[in-house]
């Protein structure tokens, strides 16, 4: 009998987690505001939530080390089913940055640790909020992963 030939599916591509400017203090400065959970923390979660049943399987974290230290989702299409963004303190200034995510055409949702509402008001203007389908703000670093089961539903559908 002719051995069935293995069929694979192809690996599902991965959610980019992106984080912007001065996240990578997590855990080390101001956890009244931040939490005690550091990035790392916050990615190793991120990875099990991705590997958990019905999830995505896969997560693609990013910290942007160059000299701007701006987040790049433009060019993420080609290897990402969607984007987890956290754009720090470029949420409140960066056209730049929402041209960039309306560029990569994937489902983009936009997460706050703080409740940005309930701080000063410069942080109560997003110019990503458009890209995004959704925003999760001032639930802490559970967000992220909020963010991630919300993408693989859509993503599923
Ligand atoms: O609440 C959030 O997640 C923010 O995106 C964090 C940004 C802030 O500019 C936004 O308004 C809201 C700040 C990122 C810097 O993160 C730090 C974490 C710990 C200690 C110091 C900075």
């Amino acid at each position: 009998m002719a051995a069935k030939a293995a069929r694979r599916r192809p690996a599902a591509k991965p959610v980019l987690v992106l984080n912007g400017p001065n996240l990578n203090m997590l855990g080390k400065r101001q956890p009244k505001i931040y939490g005690r959970e550091t990035l790392a923390d916050v990615e190793k979660a991120c990875r099990a939530e991705a590997a958990s049943p019905g999830a995505r399987g896969r997560v693609r974290p990013e910290q942007p080390r160059g000299r701007a230290g701006r987040p790049h989702p433009g060019g993420a299409r080609e290897s990402n089913a969607g984007i987890v963004i956290n754009a720090g303190a470029y949420t409140h200034t960066s056209v730049a940055l929402l041209d960039a995510l309306n560029a990569a055409e994937l489902p983009v949702v936009e997460v706050h640790i703080s409740n940005i509402y309930k701080r000063e008001s410069f942080r109560h203007h997003s110019y990503i909020s458009p890209a995004a389908v959704g925003v999760i703000v001032g639930l802490g670093s559970q967000g992220y992963l909020l963010a991630l089961q919300a993408l693989s539903r859509l993503l599923a559908r």
